[in-house]
């Protein structure tokens, strides 16, 4: 079984002797998105989609997590703890229900897909919905494991950033050089510190010639690093996305500084206009936070005619799958018909 830490063993803190908690995680598809390039108005783009929905909970965050749950046993932790808007709560349930240890999960009330929520708890974690935001359980959690024998997971633990950092080396590895502008969501911000990490970290080891810039994007109602503050009460359907107060907040204004790159927002209508053309141009299903990017890719697009016009290597993370928000998804579709059981009845309604 091969996962990120075995594929890049050498890149990562581990040693020979360190016993790795694994669900091959990684690998994903880096998919040519030509529709996707023409419905952002920049048809001479190479636009790619890097489908983090295929890893094992169906998220980017079982990179972090592997490392995460691996090194957390090899400390000899018996528990681990992580405030989640889902995703984060799915992967750490799971990596540490193959790991043997205990996992505690803290979720927003009544603000988190029901996909994520049914994995976190087949996985067998103890999980407690906050009345409160994202921001609030994630202040609980910090407190929770600086006084209890009891390893946070979230992506202020450095090897969660360690293991993400791994999409980076699987695109140049792909491309054979990293792209000139890779466009993704921004949360807590953990995702965009990692992937430049790794960026640079390849470089430096002569694996690419390039760094890309670093188009980060967040949602308008949840959106503090575009606005300078926080904010107390964020608001998007982009429920991952969904967090007034990013952990890692200065390291994302870094990553956008050093590389040149933007951090941006975008409506909920641009987003679920980029979720529903991802899906229907390029058969590919991903979350609406995921689709954060791709909706910045058109409006970034729309504002630099240069960029526009030019045959720049994208590429897009799609952080999530479609189906951990399947809720999402058919409030914006057409419901079946409902038809009579005979030939004439589909023949009549297909008009062919
Ligand atoms: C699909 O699960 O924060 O900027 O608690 O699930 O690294 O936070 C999820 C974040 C983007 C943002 N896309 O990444 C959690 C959580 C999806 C996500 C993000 C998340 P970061």
């Amino acid at each position: 079984m091969t996962g990120i830490i075995d594929r890049y063993r050498q890149y990562l803190p581990v040693s020979e002797r360190t016993r790795v908690i694994t669900l091959s995680e990684g690998n994903t598809p880096l998919i040519p998105a030509p529709r996707i390039a023409e419905w952002a108005g920049a048809p001479g783009l190479q636009v790619y989609l890097k489908y983090e929905g295929m890893n094992p909970t169906g998220s980017f965050k079982d990179r972090g997590m592997t490392m995460a749950l691996t090194k957390a046993v090899e400390d000899g932790s018996k528990a681990v703890i992580c405030a989640s808007t889902g995703n984060t709560s799915a992967s750490a349930a799971a990596y540490a229900a193959r790991a043997g240890i205990r996992c505690v999960v803290l979720i927003p009330d009544g603000n988190i897909a029901l996909g994520k929520l049914s994995q976190a708890l087949v996985h067998g974690a103890e999980v407690y919905a906050v009345q409160g935001n994202f921001d609030d359980a994630l202040a609980m959690v910090r407190q929770v494991s600086e006084t209890s024998p009891i390893t946070l997971v979230n992506s202020i633990n450095p090897f969660r950033i360690e293991g993400q950092k791994s999409g980076s080396f699987e695109i140049v590895d792909v491309l054979g050089d990293a792209p000139d502008y890779q466009f993704m969501p921004v949360g807590n911000a953990g995702n965009i510190t990692a992937y430049w990490k790794g960026y640079k970290e390849y470089r430096a080891h002569g694996k690419s010639r390039k760094l890309p810039k670093m188009m980060g994007w967040q949602a308008e109602g949840a959106a503090p690093i575009v606005r300078g503050e926080p904010v107390k009460d964020p608001k998007t359907i982009a429920t991952a996305i969904k967090i007034g107060n990013p952990a890692s907040w200065k390291q994302a204004v870094a990553a956008r500084d050093e590389s040149g790159g933007g951090i941006d927002a975008v409506s909920d209508e641009e987003i679920l206009e980029a979720y529903k053309a991802l899906a229907s141009l390029e058969g590919v299903f991903c979350e609406p936070a995921s689709a954060a990017g791709v909706a910045g890719l058109k409006k970034y697009a729309r504002t630099d005619e240069a960029f526009s016009r030019s045959r720049a290597a994208v590429v897009c993370i799609l952080t999530g799958h479609g189906l951990k928000d399947p809720d999402r998804a058919m409030a914006v579709v057409p419901r079946p018909r409902t038809i009579a059981p005979t030939l004439d009845a589909i023949q009549r309604e297909l008009k062919i």
